[in-house]
């Protein structure tokens, strides 16, 4: 299964007010399709105020700038026909000021006040979130409310049961629209806030016990649900929901995959392997939640200014995505080679640029809800100019994909370390039935390949051959069956 993230508003646009749009999205269907996509996540698409949707106004409405709910319907059954599966990212830790349920909390309206978590004598009100040190209680009015992601999101309090029905009704209304399941966002966070002592702190196990309601109740509708979850921490804390989740995104795993082709470092993807894949690397191990693969997602810079804006590395980092073990996922753009970096985490716009359909940047269905800051008009990004070119990122991404898909057992393998130097790992991809042996070139000169038991290699990147000796380019990966 490979998953793909869409931020809608940057998609396209059906009605000509240059934002994307449900209709848009349904015209372009087939971009998935050719690109041999299997699933798309999308980016909130429910009613709120933000830019990003992670702020939700109304848990039973579309955004009306995406279209109304018949819209979305229609799209999700137009895309089923393809053989496309859709996933909601729905953030239940909090909502938006400017929800009716907050609203209503505001004067004292029960059960709404109870929905929220508001400050005592006990408060700290200078108490800092754990990460970036930003406030984590906010005034309004005369009361003060606990909001970890800022003003703009207050908390929903699980403590109070009827919030756990509420939200029962909620996951039930988006699978009846038409959903195959759920990312869930900020996972770690439903409780994580102590209220006896009053203090943050993380309760794990609350947090699973809510999960696992939420998803036998999701189960009890749609048996083969997919549920995808963010914990985003280290492994060890990733560890405690194994099992809870169908995927876990493995953001550890995101960072040494990016950190190794960055800065050349064999011995940090191969320990990396060891520590963040570690059910794929113990032969007997049962993997129960599957890992998510990916390089970055729409709170990250991009990958290619990440790697800065080296294209041969940008291709060797995608090229690790879809060779190795887990569920690979891609971000939109990700497959144009897009450029974006993020300041901050509480503001990710600079990577939500339209996608460009037209190299000139401009044209009918382009959406253009903000100006281009880091993908100018003629930068090469365009899909109409690299749909054409058999050279063009895309189409590099579009045979790993399909690379990937002929080889479904990729998925589930296992992974033997069978040797690394400083400038290239070899690994052992496998299952009881098939298996890879595959080399990874991690500097930017070639390495010659004992090519004794290669037949048929499958190779991404560049390699040569000299007096029957394979030679493999830099950043480049090679890929002999066994
Ligand atoms: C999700 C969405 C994000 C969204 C929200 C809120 C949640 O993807 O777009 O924000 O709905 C934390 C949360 C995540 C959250 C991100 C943005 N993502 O856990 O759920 O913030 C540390 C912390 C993490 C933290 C991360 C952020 O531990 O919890 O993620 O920093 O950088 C090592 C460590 C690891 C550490 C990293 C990074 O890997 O192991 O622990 O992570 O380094 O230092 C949206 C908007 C926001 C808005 C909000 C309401 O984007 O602007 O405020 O909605």
């Amino acid at each position: 299964m490979i998953f793909y993230e869409l931020y809608l508003r940057s998609f396209y646009d059906s009605n000509g007010d240059g934002i994307g749009d449900f209709k848009g999205l349904q015209e372009k269907l087939d971009y998935f399709v050719d690109l041999g996509v299997d699933c798309i996540w999308f980016l909130p698409v429910l009613k709120s105020p933000a830019f990003h949707g992670y702020t939700i106004s109304d848990f039973y409405e579309t955004n009306p700038l995406y279209g109304n709910l018949n819209d979305l319907k229609k799209l999700l059954e137009e895309g089923h026909k393809k053989g496309l599966k859709f996933v909601l990212d729905l953030p239940v830790n909090h909502c938006a000021v400017n929800s009716v349920w907050f609203q209503k909390a505001l004067k004292n309206e029960k059960p709404y006040y109870d929905w929220f978590l508001w400050s005592n004598e006990k408060t700290d009100l200078d108490e800092k979130r754990h990460w970036g040190g930003d406030k984590i209680w906010h005034k309004i009015g005369d009361k003060y409310f606990y909001g970890l992601f800022g003003p703009g999101s207050p908390d929903l309090n699980y403590n109070s049961k009827d919030l756990w029905k509420e939200m029962k009704k909620v996951f039930e209304k988006w699978l009846e629209i038409g959903f195959d399941g759920f990312r869930l966002d900020a996972a770690k966070h439903v409780f994580d806030y102590d209220e006896k002592k009053m203090v943050f702190k993380y309760q794990h196990d609350k947090n699973i016990e809510f999960w696992n309601e939420m998803l036998t109740h999701i189960k009890s509708i749609k048996k083969d649900a997919i549920i995808i979850s963010e914990v985003w921490d280290d492994s060890d804390i990733v560890k405690k929901y194994d099992g809870v989740f169908e995927i876990g995104f493995n953001f550890p795993f995101s960072y040494i995959l990016k950190n190794s082709v960055k800065k050349e470092d064999t011995k940090n993807f191969v320990d990396g392997i060891e520590s963040c894949m570690s059910d794929y690397i113990d032969e007997t191990a049962e993997i129960k939640t599957k890992s998510g693969n990916f390089l970055t997602n729409h709170d990250m810079t991009r990958l290619i200014s990440e790697l800065s804006d080296n294209e041969k590395k940008y291709r060797f980092a995608l090229s690790l995505l879809f060779t190795l073990p887990g569920i690979p996922f891609i971000f939109y753009g990700e497959e144009l080679g897009m450029k974006g970096i993020v300041q901050s985490v509480n503001y990710t716009e600079d990577c939500q640029e339209p996608i460009h359909w037209y190299d000139i940047g401009f044209g009918v269905g382009q959406t253009e809800w903000k100006g281009y800051k880091f993908n100018d008009p003629y930068s090469g990004v365009a899909i109409e100019k690299q749909f054409k070119d058999e050279n063009s990122n895309f189409n590099f991404l579009r045979s790993l994909i399909a690379f990937r898909k002929e080889n479904p057992f990729l998925s589930n393998a296992k992974i033997k370390i069978l040797e690394y130097s400083k400038n290239m790992v070899k690994l052992k991809i496998f299952n009881e039935i098939s298996g890879f042996i595959v080399y990874y070139n991690f500097k930017n000169t070639s390495i010659k390949i004992n090519n004794k038991n290669i037949e048929n290699p499958i190779i991404f990147g560049n390699f040569s051959i000299k007096n029957k000796d394979i030679y493999l380019d830099g950043y480049s990966v090679l890929i002999s069956k066994y």
